[in-house]
């Protein structure tokens, strides 16, 4: 039905005529500015793509995510050493055949590749897996990364950038023109978690640490988290927790958070996000797909936010059962901001679950949603699909607010809709005190494609 279609909406209520046509334009609005509005992804696993074959995309990347080798795996009997010796084209044959042949892909990690495909243009019928290889041979990464972020409706998105990885550190001590699409954050799960194995890793950098946490230790891990800071710009620090971390204690993670990382994040204004519930290798045979989750103690968040009001915390908790007691922490700590449905959350019943919660809890200061993509493509289904479900739950949110009388117009539907897209995090991280180093500032997008030769040895798939 058409309902005032032509108008201008701006600045005007929707007018109700009868709850049906009520429902209907609110819809479609909130559709319109959901689909409308750029995303700011703050999570992500990609990488700007002078990290060359960091950056993963395309249909064999996207077959052997390891959500569906996880999945795959429930189906496959050989060992799991055979699997991981085969290549990743053959890899890739496996799961197709595991997953979409012998099986429909109803899983979400399934559908999402359909969903890639299908929006890239692509025809999924048919299911001829030689015939889209093919097509994704055509590509040049950075057009790919162009026409990705076009069909996502992304316009940045951040990396996971942790100094620990032999490939990717090398790639910026080395220095190298940002790519102003990706902003980056600093990983630093290694330095809580293990600090045993990381202190002889910073003193061989120049770091003059020991195994015990000196005045002298404790300042030389600073000066890493200053450096690393500055040379990649980073727009906050992060770092995973296992279930049962604890805090306040004795414990190096929880002293070095106090002493070392808190600090840092205090003098350089920077969010620390921390991820609980990430159980590490339940099955290390499944390599990056074997971890698993466990409910944290939302106990010990609580005295981190309280015991340092001074410091900005992003939360995305793993388990679905901690998303209540976060929302509820929100309630009491303004220096905490919930992000994402994370991992094994992101399924459209628990994004819509805890959207929902969270709209109901904490209104719109929060973010809910990031996309973890490990390959370029996904950010073209994770973001589709979880645009359907925000845009579901707003519809909801705001149809009970008309019943009240207080009917949305168009302008607060955008505004509320880009708060959610990565407003409410530019808000809430404000602006970095020390966090603008002398070097490394992206630099604007070069207007002319660059080819994949200059983007520092990314191979070309053609
Ligand atoms: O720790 C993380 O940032 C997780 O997102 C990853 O480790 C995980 O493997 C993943 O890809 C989840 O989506
Ligand atoms: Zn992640």
């Amino acid at each position: 039905m058409e309902f005032r279609r032509g108008l201008s909406y701006a600045a005007r209520a929707v007018s109700p005529v009868t709850p049906d046509e009520r429902r209907e334009a609110i819809a479609a609005q909130v559709e319109k500015a959901v689909t409308n509005t750029q995303v700011f992804d703050i999570h992500t696993h990609l990488y700007d793509p002078a990290f060359g074959g960091l950056l993963l995309w395309g249909l064999d990347d996207l077959l052997t995510y390891h959500y569906l080798v996880a999945e795959a795996f429930r189906y496959f009997d050989m060992p799991y050493d055979k699997f991981w010796a085969l290549s990743k084209t053959r890899q890739a044959d496996l799961i197709w055949d595991a997953l979409f042949v012998q099986h429909s892909p109803v899983s979400e990690a399934c559908r999402g590749v359909l969903t890639t495909l299908n929006l890239l243009g692509l025809d999924v019928k048919k299911r001829d897996l030689p015939k889209l290889r093919r097509w994704f041979a055509r590509w040049k990464p950075d057009a790919y990364i162009t026409r990705c972020m076009e069909i996502a409706n992304v316009s940045r998105v951040c990396m996971t950038n942790s100094p620990f990885d032999d490939v990717e550190r090398a790639v910026w001590e080395k220095g190298f023109t940002r790519d102003e699409r990706f902003t980056a954050a600093l990983r630093i799960d290694p330095l809580l978690l293990d600090w045993p194995t990381t202190a002889p890793r910073l003193a061989a950098w120049g770091y003059k640490v020991s195994s015990d946490l000196s005045d002298r230790t404790v300042g030389e891990v600073r000066r890493f988290l200053a450096d690393w800071s500055r040379r990649i710009h980073a727009r906050y620090v992060m770092v995973s927790l296992p279930p049962d971390f604890v805090y306040p204690g004795e414990h190096l993670c929880a002293r070095l958070m106090d002493t070392a990382v808190l600090p840092h994040c205090r003098e350089f204004g920077l969010p620390f996000a921390m991820m609980p519930g990430a159980r590490r290798a339940v099955n290390p045979q499944l390599r990056l797909a074997g971890d698993g989750l466990g409910r944290c103690n939302v106990v010990s968040y609580e005295a981190i936010f309280a015991g340092h009001p001074d410091n900005k915390f992003l939360i995305t908790a793993l388990s679905r059962e901690n998303q209540h007691e976060f929302c509820v922490a929100a309630r009491k700590f303004r220096n905490l901001h919930l992000f994402g449905c994370w991992w094994f959350t992101n399924i459209p019943h628990l994004v819509n679950e805890m959207t929902r919660m969270r709209l109901e809890l904490i209104g719109l200061s929060v973010t809910p949603q990031h996309s973890d993509a490990r390959v370029l493509d996904q950010i073209v289904y994770k973001w589709d699909h979880s645009r359907r479900v925000i845009s579901q739950v707003l519809v909801e949110k705001y149809l009970d607010l008309a019943q009240t009388g207080w009917e949305p117009t168009h302008m607060e539907i955008k505004r509320d809709v880009k708060a959610l897209f990565g407003g409410e995090f530019e808000r809430f991280c404000g602006v970095p005190a020390r966090g603008e180093p002398a070097g490394a500032k992206p630099a604007p997008r070069p207007v002319t494609a660059r080819t994949p030769s200059a983007a520092a040895g990314v191979a070309s798939r053609s």
